[in-house]
């Protein structure tokens, strides 16, 4: 791809936090962290640390000069514990000193004494004790109650999903760098520049103004650093004004994975009431929320999983209920999809389930189900501009969903120790934030007087493409050439009050900041070009492809001559906007509203061969139709489409996040979780995006892509069900994910695993919460 850093990134040179170049009399810090997962705090003991070799200083929570309070959106988070420790990885105390080495080296020299206290690790035994961090939510449409009656069939069941590690590339890490009258300037990689910003300002007790945040770009973030970049820049703020000095702080890889939180884990037990003809009737649903020890952005997903609890379906009669569950784990936070791909994980089990039981095609009681135009949504927004049918249509054709069954089946029949499973899965995901106040975006334009043009954003860079789309928003609306532009690191300098860049709305409300601020330039250029020409009508003054044109005639102006002479007129070269979603809103009394700008919209279809004899098994498809609208930057679409896909499929199979009894985390190196790589990666990996749609909501008609399609993973774990089905087509399969080829096996043969005395699949007693 053209005019991207693709150059740097191969060459080493693309800069992360690590990567800057040390400023003189750098300190670097350490975290002590809890490693009790529940406990009070009997003793904590600097003084040996403070005097070993290279030591600056050991800094707890009496050296905060503000307030030892982190939570974004309930205040339940200290940075450094004060009386408890409430999860094993819980930042207690900060080490100083001029290397590493020596920061780390003193650790061990650190007293703390925690009488220990006993720690739930169980969201439904939280929820059972009363340690929710928000009241129970419930979103209602409809009557259930009324409806159960009238149903041919009823299924129940319990469906449990795993947690998912993040695991971008650079870890959590930031630089902070003292500057005059105690005021900090802060590198963080975080996706959220301005909740860095707010919250060293109330550790340090400073006004926002004193505190800069800068983002370059990050290496990956997930929603990992939407809430949880902010602790180490605290940390690393914090430092640097106690210390007067430089300091870096940065997570290795198992301190990142013990303390920091991930996709929440969810138990959820659904009722869903059919029709014998396969209309759902009824779906009541209620899900366990493991938030972790800390609110963190939970009661946020917890809110996006009930926005998203009837997939893409219609369902006329709805009660969905969702508690957010205090435990004893690092506090679970945002990931790509951010709540909704565990409400949409359920619905499709309790179809599967009820396809079972009514004897036909869980795509059968999808298909008849699927939202169309109008279809209204358990918050009360209507579903417009619905693709869904035509996406799930193209699909079943584009990839001949009929001959693949047959082939399917013919595959089964004639296999006893392989089988095929094959799903489709349909995804409809609401785009916005779905707190309202976050939807706006910021730009900062300036032409400068060579015609270069520099672009400043609310967005962050984190590998997903977001700076190509803003590029190319402001090449068309100048029309000139993409070389010319340069879209700048992110400041709150820059760009103030800024949302995090997520919910996949970082083009989108960005975008449409840059595109206003643009516009308003160009305004102003073709208001001095008519004045060069001699002319009138600024409106006749066109700029294509770098050339003036003045009613459709060519002109003797370019780009290169018209901006050193718009200057010379006193003309105003830069534009500041702001862009805020028309029309949304959501009443959180009634729990209805119109929350999103749109939905995007799509179907897969994917295809599993398992090896029945070993448990293992090969993602042979995955094939989307997907409703993009038209395409900003194609290749940026399909990098986030495909990987999203990847990410989903390991999530729901491979990924598996284990804690100790004691609520020690077993999985924090990468020799104990898998992510997926190439050999998990679908071998046929294809995504069309939907032809001539349209999206008056979106930045040039285009929809946000970088969480909806982490859901067509979903499909590729009922394909695997499926194909469990094939072996044991009596059996009533239990859905829990990941479904790694451990469970697989456990699952094909559970009842003769049963029958075995003694039998224990693993050596060691393991929690997955
Ligand atoms: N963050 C947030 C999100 O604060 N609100 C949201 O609705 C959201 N959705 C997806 C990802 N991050
Ligand atoms: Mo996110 S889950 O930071 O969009």
């Amino acid at each position: 791809m053209k005019h991207s850093d693709l150059d740097l990134h191969s060459r080493g040179q693309a800069r992360f936090v690590d990567d800057l170049p040390e400023p003189e009399g750098l300190l670097h810090a350490v975290v002590l962290a809890s490693s009790v997962a529940h406990g009070r705090i009997k003793g904590l003991d600097t003084e040996k640390a403070k005097q070993y070799r290279g030591v600056r200083a050991v800094l707890s929570a009496a050296d905060i000069p503000g307030s030892n309070q982190i939570g974004t959106l309930v205040a339940d988070e200290p940075l450094l514990a004060e009386d408890t420790v409430d999860y094993v990885g819980q930042p207690v105390a900060l080490v100083l000193a001029g290397s590493e080495a020596a920061a780390r080296a003193a650790l061990p020299c650190i007293k703390l004494e925690i009488e220990e206290l006993p720690a739930v690790l169980d969201p439904r035994q939280a929820q059972e004790q009363g340690e929710l961090i928000i009241p129970p939510r419930t979103f209602c449409l409809g009557e259930v109650e009324a409806v159960w009656q009238r149903c041919d069939v009823i299924i129940e069941g319990r469906v449990d999903s795993g947690a998912q590690e993040h695991l971008y590339l650079e870890t959590q890490g930031s630089l902070a760098v003292p500057g005059e009258r105690g005021s900090v300037r802060v590198i963080s990689s975080t996706q959220s520049p301005t909740g860095v910003q707010r919250v060293i300002a109330r550790i340090l007790g400073l006004a926002m103004h004193q505190v800069e945040v800068e983002v370059t770009r990050l290496g990956g973030a997930f929603g990992g650093k939407e809430d949880q970049a902010t602790a180490w820049a605290a940390l690393a703020a914090l430092g640097a004004v106690r210390c007067a000095a430089p300091v870096k702080l940065v997570l290795h890889r198992h301190e990142d994975m013990v303390y920091t939180g991930k996709r929440h884990p969810y138990s959820s037990d659904y009722r869903i009431g059919m029709s014998a003809n396969g209309q759902v009737l009824a779906y009541e649903v209620e899900f366990y929320q493991n938030a972790g020890a800390a609110a963190d952005l939970s009661p946020a997903i917890l809110e996006r999983t009930l926005f998203h609890c009837t997939g893409s379906y219609f369902v006329p009669n709805v009660k969905a209920t969702a508690y957010c569950c205090r435990t004893n784990i690092a506090p679970n936070t945002a990931f790509r999809g951010f709540g909704g791909p565990q409400g949409m994980f359920v619905i499709e089990a309790a179809l599967f389930k009820a396809a079972a039981a009514l004897g036909v095609s869980p795509a059968e009681l999808q298909e008849k189900n699927l939202l169309k135009e109008g279809d209204t949504f358990p918050y009360g927004m209507a579903a417009v501009r619905c693709s869904a049918p035509i996406c799930w249509q193209e699909a079943k054709s584009r990839y001949d969903y009929e001959k693949s069954q047959a082939r399917v089946e013919a595959f089964n029949s004639t296999h006893r120790l392989h089988k095929k499973g094959l799903a489709l899965m349909p995804v409809c995901f609401g785009i916005s934030f779905t707190n309202t106040v976050l939807n706006q975006g910021g730009a900062l334009v300036h032409v400068y007087t060579d015609g270069s043009v520099s672009v400043s954003t609310g967005a962050v860079e984190m590998g997903q493409g977001v700076k190509y789309k803003i590029l190319e928003v402001a090449a068309r609306v100048f029309s000139i050439d993409r070389g010319r532009i340069k879209v700048e690191s992110t400041s709150t300098m820059r760009v103030a009050n800024t949302s995090p860049t997520a919910a996949s709305t970082g083009a989108d409300l960005n975008g449409k900041a840059t595109e206003i601020a643009c516009r308003a330039i160009l305004k102003r250029i073709k208001e001095a070009a008519i004045k060069e020409l001699g002319q009138k009508d600024p409106a006749k003054a066109e700029i294509r492809n770098e050339q003036i044109f003045y009613d459709g005639e060519k002109t003797n102006l370019n780009w290169d001559r018209l901006i050193p002479r718009v200057y010379t007129q006193r003309v105003n070269l830069s534009a500041q906007a702001h862009y805020a979603t028309p029309g949304i809103y959501f009443d959180k009394a009634k729990e209805k509203g119109e929350p999103f700008a749109y939905h995007a919209y799509g179907t897969a279809l994917c295809e599993v061969t398992l090896d029945c004899l070993r448990g293992t098994y090969e993602v042979d498809a995955v094939k989307a139709v997907h409703d993009l609208g038209p395409s900003l930057v194609p290749q940026v679409d399909l990098g986030q489409a495909e990987g999203g896909i990847v990410q989903g499929i390991g999530w729901l199979t491979l990924e598996e996040v284990l804690y100790s009894e004691e609520g020690r985390l077993l999985t924090g190196t990468l020799s104990t979780y898998k992510v997926p790589d190439i050999y998990q990666t679908p071998k046929e990996l294809e995504v069309h995006f939907l032809e001539n749609t349209e999206n008056p909501l979106g930045l040039f008609h285009s929809k946000a892509i970088g969480e909806p399609p982490l859901m067509y993973g979903i499909g590729v774990y009922y394909a695997l069900l499926a194909a469990i089905q094939a072996f044991r087509p009596q059996a009533d399969l239990p859905v829990v994910a990941p479904m790694t080829p451990e469970r697989v096996l456990m699952t094909l043969y559970r009842d003769r695993l049963a029958g075995l005395r003694g039998f224990n699949p693993r050596s060691r007693k393991t929690v997955s919460p």
